[in-house]
């Protein structure tokens, strides 16, 4: 079979062949290798959408397709489970084992003016070709629904291709979640690293801790502006939210049916002012404890030399993990000063009796104690890249988002790690000319920046490249108040990450990408997403 071939290095790509239709070559991210053909495939009345039988998976991604299908031209193709061979003049989505050769999420697509063939190893990679079909459809209605022919041949970079939202800083209800989900799977992202707990709000029910929710997921005030020096101002008034545990699951299957794996992330040992105001006794000093109103870093976390901080962490685990079919639970670990450790009588006894040099070696302690209590439930634990800092947890991920470095230095270490760097993927930045934009959290990364995000530095052998898994990008949403916000600071720039992540990095060309754009923003508009047009206009 020539798909060695197909998939071969040496291959002409989109961006050299000129095609009748624009939606052809503005596949985005790019596949691996796009020939296009002649003519396009018509859907028609008569047009059906065969799924191999008995699949519950394939019809319900046919469904999707024939909704898609129904929103640009107003007919719906039926999807019949027929055996194979009966596609002429019709879609079919099949699985075929022997595309297993292109990994998990491969897939290979076929438009000819006859027929549609969608087909892979699994369903997901099916999903993922869906993605490719949704691209070459028209962006506005019309009657006369087609699509251009070409032959695609597909497969991922990375296995993590993720995005993160902070929902504690700001709470995002389930509808927009959902959105958002729908969002990464459009592009086609599989991660989606949820930012449940912070000093702003914990967003997670717990039922053996009621107060988590009931006081830590409301906050008197609102900072107004920008987090200075200047005295602060807010609006005072009363902001909070939180999703119940059977909301948090109906988010889960969702996004499983869309194969994107949910990382719950609960932070610790720091960033826990909301969980200490409904429980003073976890922290060293005893409180009491406001859920944060301000941005920033707080003294007071979760106390390293108290028992009852271990025994309540690995409660709140024991109800978040069962919700979560994903092997990966994030404990955060970023930002956790060690002033109150440090004056605590209790956390110093913990280090003498443990023989911990300094507080470093005590949050890896605290760290290592954690893991072991997730392996023990057949999980693994990822962190913030400061959990390197007094030696790493033996089976611990690293999120290395002070620059690459920490991740570097895991990956040497045989950990496996995910890249999101402040460099390259902090999409609460700026991303065109601070005076032109709205208030922002310091920090410009242009779209163009974004498109340039290298997950595996080169200094690594090629075996240690192998713990590299991938990389995402953070919406931390201090400044970002509304859903249409999230939106617009997501895009353009979560189609750049998208092709950083999944397309070859030998296709990587910036003009060819910003070209394929175009055909992107029509997308926007059609989704109904906000976008940043100055992203578009300003220096790149
Ligand atoms: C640092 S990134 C944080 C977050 C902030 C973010 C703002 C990280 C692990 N911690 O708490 O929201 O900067 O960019």
């Amino acid at each position: 079979l020539p798909l060695a071939a197909l998939l071969g290095l040496s291959g002409a790509v989109s961006a050299q062949q000129p095609a009748a239709n624009p939606a052809a070559t503005s596949i985005i991210p790019q596949p691996v290798r796009l020939t296009a053909g002649r003519g396009s495939f018509a859907v028609t009345k008569a047009t059906k959408i065969f799924v191999d039988p008995k699949n519950e998976e394939l019809r319900r991604i046919g469904e999707a397709l024939s909704q898609d299908i129904k929103r640009t031209s107003g007919v719906q193709p039926q999807v019949v489970a027929t055996p194979a061979k009966a596609s002429a003049g019709s879609i079919r989505l099949t699985l075929r084992p022997a595309l297993d050769t292109l990994g998990a999420e491969g897939y290979t697509l076929s438009v000819q003016p006859a027929q549609v063939v969608l087909a892979a190893g699994n369903a997901q990679g099916v999903f993922r070709g869906l993605q490719t079909i949704r691209q070459l459809l028209p962006t506005q209605r019309t009657t006369a629904v087609s699509l251009p022919a070409v032959e695609v041949a597909d497969k991922p970079r990375y296995q993590w291709r993720g995005m993160h939202l902070d929902v504690s800083r700001h709470f995002f209800g389930v509808e927009f979640v959902k959105k958002y989900i729908d969002y990464l799977a459009l592009h086609k992202m599989n991660t989606f690293h949820w930012h449940l707990t912070d000093d702003q709000g914990w967003r997670i029910e717990i039922k053996k801790y009621p107060k988590l929710t009931s006081v830590g997921g409301w906050r008197d005030g609102t900072l107004i502006g920008h987090y200075t020096d200047q005295p602060h101002q807010f609006d005072n008034i009363r902001y909070g939210g939180f999703y119940t545990q059977e909301q948090i699951r109906e988010v889960v299957k969702y996004a499983q049916e869309r194969y994107i794996t949910v990382v719950p992330e609960i932070e610790m040992p720091g960033h826990a002012v909301a969980a200490l105001a409904g429980y003073p006794e976890l922290s060293c000093t005893g409180g009491p404890f406001k859920v944060e109103r301000l941005w920033g870093v707080f003294d007071d976390i979760f106390c390293a030399g108290n028992e009852q901080t271990f025994t309540f962490l690995q409660d709140v685990l024991t109800e978040v993990m069962p919700l979560f079919p994903g092997k990966i639970v994030h404990i955060g670990g970023d930002e956790a000063p060690k002033t109150r450790w440090h004056s605590c009588p209790k956390c110093q006894a913990r280090m003498k009796a443990e023989g911990l040099k300094d507080e470093h070696e005590l949050q890896s302690y605290f760290v290592q104690r954690m893991e072991k209590f997730v392996n023990s439930k057949g999980k693994s634990i990822i962190g913030w890249d400061e959990i390197l800092e007094g030696g790493l947890a033996p089976n611990a991920a690293v999120m290395s988002w002070r620059g690459q470095e920490g991740g570097t230095t895991a990956a040497r270490q045989q950990h496996n790690v995910v890249m999101t760097p402040g460099s390259h993927s902090y999409f609460d930045h700026y991303q065109g000319l601070p005076e032109l934009e709205p208030l922002a959290f310091g920090g410009y990364l242009p779209l163009s920046k974004v498109y340039t995000f290298e997950p595996t530095p080169k200094e690594l052998t090629a075996a240690e490249q192998r713990y590299i898994l991938g990389g995402q990008a953070n919406i931390w949403t201090e400044y970002i108040p509304t859903e249409q916000q999230v939106e617009y600071m997501a895009f353009p720039r979560m189609s750049a990450l998208a092709e950083a992540l999944w397309s070859p990095a030998r296709l990587r060309n910036w003009p060819d990408f910003q070209q394929r754009m175009r055909q992107q923003y029509r997308r926007y508009e059609a989704w109904g997403a906000n976008y940043a047009r100055s992203a578009f206009n300003v220096r790149q």
